[in-house]
């Protein structure tokens, strides 16, 4: 199996952004947002493919979620995919040409570094809350939208924990201020999550409606067909709130309201069948298809542009 067929640990991907930046200085910049709470820093890679002025981008940010294995595994993938197939790939090099690319691997390292040492099954970053035994607040119920209503806890030991305020953690801080500071620039943002195939738009926050929902839809619509078609595998979509539930704070919907109007959330492989210990041997064809959305929803948001 090669590098993208496998996991890796922190370390393997620091080592890999190190690596890859220094392989490709005049189209790969390494970008300090943040760090986290245990003070590992927070590196997004930013895909600069020509030199074209005043160029559109599209984040993504991987690993919110530390057990989600498949998520900064997708963001390697992705960046590879990138390098490797602009001048090869139509659809790659149009999208290239048109926007740069962030990519975030891995938004809450102290939690994925938990996951690789301690527990597996770890969700939150790794906070620990004073005054109860309990450690860890849900980065993707931190954010300012509808902060910590129903869908989220206050309750430090819940997994949903939305922290002490919105943008507490200096994980989602760093985010949110990295979105802020280049939210003219920014036309699409996507967090990359498992598992549920899925791919979701705004709202999770709230029952209404999006004033783009229909453009988004189709977005998300066209999105899941491809994959279907290329793939033969299922994805359910539409915005979080109805297709999955209720979970306010989310950094998509957040961005959203922000400004960034294509917001999305893609919840990859698999069903349930391994959930978020997903083999090895699926980590391609999770790759290959969350890769087909990608791909969709960015050239379908440049004919509008
Ligand atoms: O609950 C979540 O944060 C996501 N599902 S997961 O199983 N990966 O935890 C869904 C996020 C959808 N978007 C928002 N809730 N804003
Ligand atoms: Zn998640």
């Amino acid at each position: 199996a090669t590098f993208y067929q496998r996991y890796h640990t922190l370390e393997d991907i620091y080592d890999w952004i190190n690596r890859t930046a220094k392989d490709y200085p005049n189209t790969v910049k390494v970008i300090l947002v943040g760090s986290s709470h245990e003070k590992r820093p927070l590196y997004a890679l930013k895909l600069s493919l020509n030199n074209r002025p005043n160029k559109k981008a599209m984040w993504i940010d991987c690993g919110i979620h530390a057990r989600e294995w498949i998520s900064p595994a997708f963001c390697l993938f992705f960046v590879h995919y990138s390098l490797l197939f602009y001048n090869q790939n139509q659809a790659m090099t149009q999208i290239l040409d048109n926007m740069d690319v962030y990519v975030l691997p891995v938004m809450n390292p102290d939690g994925y570094k938990y996951t690789w040492t301690n527990d597996r099954m770890w969700r939150k970053n790794r906070f620990p809350k004073k005054g109860t035994p309990c450690i860890g607040v849900d980065l993707n119920r931190n954010f300012d939208a509808n902060w910590c209503t129903r869908g989220a806890s206050d309750y430090p030991c819940s997994e949903i924990y939305c922290g002490a305020f919105p943008e507490s953690e200096p994980e989602s801080q760093a985010v949110a201020n990295f979105l802020r500071s280049h939210k003219d620039s920014i036309q699409i943002y996507l967090s990359i999550h498992s598992y549920s195939q899925m791919l979701l738009m705004p709202y999770s926050c709230t029952m209404d409606e999006a004033e783009n929902h229909s453009e988004l839809y189709e977005m998300v619509k066209q999105a899941a067909e491809n994959i279907r078609r290329y793939y033969r595998n299922i994805y359910t979509y539409g915005p979080g709130a109805k297709t999955i539930y209720l979970a306010p704070g989310g950094s998509d919907d957040w961005a959203h309201m922000l400004g960034i109007k294509y917001s999305f959330t893609f919840e990859l492989q698999d069903r349930g069948r391994y959930g978020f210990l997903l083999p090895p041997s699926h980590i391609q064809g999770a790759c290959n298809e969350a890769l087909t959305a990608v791909k969709t929803i960015a050239l379908k948001v440049m004919e509008k542009s």
